[in-house]
């Protein structure tokens, strides 16, 4: 029985970085009941601690995460399974709908559920020796924390149905040809390159970063001219801040822009 306390690793990077561990290597960080369930309580107290400017999730052990816990995924039923779907893509939506920006560090597996979860973050940086996969079709099931969405939405239709339908695994380079992970890098670089992007992340302005996230994701199901009507409302916001103000003044004087969050 896994010790509840442990199944999430959390140190700060930085101070403002909150850098979130999967920690059940034995079961290669395979996604129980108790681990969403603390996934979802940390990303709740991330998106209302203001000490928290971004979330870095990595796995421990061999993998990133191997998915749901498929011991698991054996005792659910139609009732059972399509609330445990919808869980997990609330807990999922949490961390895309944070308001702050979220980076997966990926080494090793990130199949089925440890794909969707990659994908529920803001930016993906992928160790050269990452695999990823939507194997769910080989155990009877589909993705179900909304992995038919959002890799569709990342990948492109045709992309999306060749990894769900076969259930083949991909190596980094192929994910970053498509567009899955927005980087590779050797493995004994990814946490300090993900902690640098994000390191330079937090020093933009985060009200304007937030706006930026909320448009692109919440427009791209918009119609066009909603999306636009969208955009424009968050521009008018932006326009409104100190850092707007502080940030063309910087330009001007030939600086680096002090940003102050307001
Ligand atoms: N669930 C539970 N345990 C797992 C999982 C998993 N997903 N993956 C690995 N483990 C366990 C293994 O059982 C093993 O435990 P033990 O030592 O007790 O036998 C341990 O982790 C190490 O794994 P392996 O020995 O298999 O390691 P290998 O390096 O030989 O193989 C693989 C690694 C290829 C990743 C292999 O473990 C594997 O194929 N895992 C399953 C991957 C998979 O099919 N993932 C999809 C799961 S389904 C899913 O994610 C659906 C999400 C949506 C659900 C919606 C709600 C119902």
């Amino acid at each position: 029985m896994d010790n509840a306390a442990t199944l999430l690793n959390m140190t700060r990077i930085n101070s403002h970085i909150l850098h979130i561990k999967l920690n059940r290597p034995e079961a290669l960080n395979a996604l129980n009941a108790e681990l969403m369930s603390q996934l979802e309580n940390v990303f709740l107290e991330a998106k209302a601690d203001v000490t928290v400017k971004a979330i870095l999730l990595s796995g421990e052990g061999k993998a990133f995460c191997a998915g749901a816990d498929i011991k698991q995924l054996a005792t659910l039923n139609a009732h059972t399974g399509s609330e445990f779907a919808r869980y997990g893509q609330r807990v999922f939506r949490l961390l895309e709908q944070l308001g702050k920006p979220s980076l997966a560090a990926i080494h090793g597996f990130a199949l089925g559920g440890g794909c969707e979860l990659a994908m529920s973050a803001t930016l993906r940086i992928a160790a050269d020796t990452a695999v990823f996969g939507q194997p769910e079709i080989k155990l009877g099931v589909i993705p179900g924390f909304g992995g038919t969405q959002r890799l569709s939405r990342l990948v492109g239709k045709g992309r999306a149905l060749d990894l769900c339908l076969t259930g083949r695994l991909i190596k980094a380079e192929e994910a970053h040809r498509w567009g899955l992970v927005n980087e590779v890098v050797a493995s004994d670089q990814l946490l300090s390159r993900a902690t640098q992007l994000l390191t330079d992340l937090i020093k933009l302005a985060p009200i304007a970063l937030q706006s930026m996230m909320m448009t692109i994701d919440q427009g791209y199901d918009l119609s066009l001219t909603d999306a636009f009507a969208l955009e424009a409302a968050h521009f008018g916001l932006c326009c409104a801040t100190t850092d707007k103000k502080e940030g063309v003044k910087a330009f001007i004087e030939k600086r680096a822009a002090l940003f102050c969050g307001e």
